[in-house]
């Protein structure tokens, strides 16, 4: 832990008060959760549960920040009299980050934060606007390709079949393991998506192989990449308090391979990353620390990446004072729906 720790910022890092390269953005979003409760409170909790990690990490070979700047940005308000509305002001709140001059990195918040998340990240310069340049690397136990959840679109249960309808040119999901018969058929029909099924990659018998496909396939990847890690992906036994914990997920070194596979991949730039449906657990803190290794080694793997001059800033340095901006694309969707309901 570092001797000056800072109540309130992730890893108890001070701050310099200027430029950022690391900004750490808090969406304590709850609202279609099905099965468990308390995604709302999870990107505190977990920032409390940073405070353990250790700082050094060994494929970085420094202790953390390792010289960048890292900033805990104020929590996002929840404001938003209805769902478009609270989806357009997360994506307000999230594109400020997306100039092109640091790394995003956002605690969530329950998986319905995707569609926006991805709606600002339009706005960075390596996409500038064109989707279909745009990877999502998915782990999670669920597909998340379900055309609605009790007749809501934007449910979590959707925020893969989401992001494809934005635009995306590919999805590559890792540790689906719950999914219906239409999100396998979705699977196996739309040529954007390549899924590596958990029972594939955790099988004891067949499994290294399955992996080494898995990682080769991150490694080969293009063009910018937005990581989401839904922390149900890894194995119920280290997540016990999110959402819907799924027996027979990814081991936390898995998790921590794919974070270095597409960090290191030599034709691909990791954009920014969510680590979501983190809930907080009053037993142990086990299921929100956790989620802090992971975020802490997707900061890790960024750094690395800086360092070793894979990682360039494409904008000039913003500072850390950037407010909300308005979007009203979710606005727009819900009222071209409702036309299309009564025509
Ligand atoms: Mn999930």
């Amino acid at each position: 832990m570092s001797e000056e720790y800072v109540e309130g910022n992730f890893l108890g890092l001070p701050e310099n008060g200027g430029e950022v390269d690391v900004a750490i953005l808090q969406l304590p979003y709850e609202l279609t959760t099905s099965y468990g409760q308390g995604t709302a409170g999870g990107p505190a909790a977990c920032i409390i549960a940073s405070a353990q990690v250790e700082l050094f990490d060994a494929s970085l070979g420094e202790d953390l920040p390792a010289g960048a700047a890292l900033f805990t940005a104020p929590e996002w308000d929840g404001e938003g009299n209805s769902l478009a509305e609270q989806l357009d002001n997360i994506s307000g709140y999230l594109k400020p980050w997306y100039a092109g001059d640091c790394l995003p990195l956002i605690l969530g918040g329950e998986h319905g934060i995707l569609p926006p998340l991805l709606n600002a990240a339009k706005h960075h310069p390596l996409v500038d606007g064109n989707m279909q340049r745009l990877t999502v690397v998915q782990i999670d136990a669920h597909a998340d390709l379900r055309e609605q959840l009790d007749g809501e679109k934007y449910s979590h249960a959707c925020a893969a079949s989401r992001s494809l309808d934005l635009g995306i040119g590919q999805l590559v999901q890792i540790g689906i393991r719950a999914y219906s018969k239409q999100e396998a058929n979705y699977i196996e029909k739309d040529e954007r998506v390549t899924t590596f099924f958990a029972r594939d990659t955790q099988s004891p018998s067949t499994g290294e192989s399955a992996w080494r496909s898995c990682l080769d396939t991150l490694e080969n990847l293009t063009g910018p990449i937005h990581l989401t890690i839904d922390i149900d992906g890894l194995d119920g036994s280290l997540v016990p308090a999110t959402g819907t914990p799924v027996p027979g997920g990814l081991s936390f070194w898995q998790a921590t391979e794919v974070i270095e596979a597409v960090f290191s991949a030599p034709n691909s730039t990791v954009i920014s990353v969510d680590v979501n449906e983190i809930v907080a657990q009053e037993d142990t803190p086990l299921t929100q620390f956790t989620a802090a290794m992971v975020a802490t080694k997707a900061i890790a793997m960024h750094l690395k990446a800086r360092k070793e001059g894979r990682w360039e800033a494409v904008a000039k340095q913003a500072g850390r004072i950037r407010m909300p901006q308005i979007s009203d694309y979710f606005r727009q969707q819900k009222s071209s729906e409702s036309r299309e309901d009564t025509a």
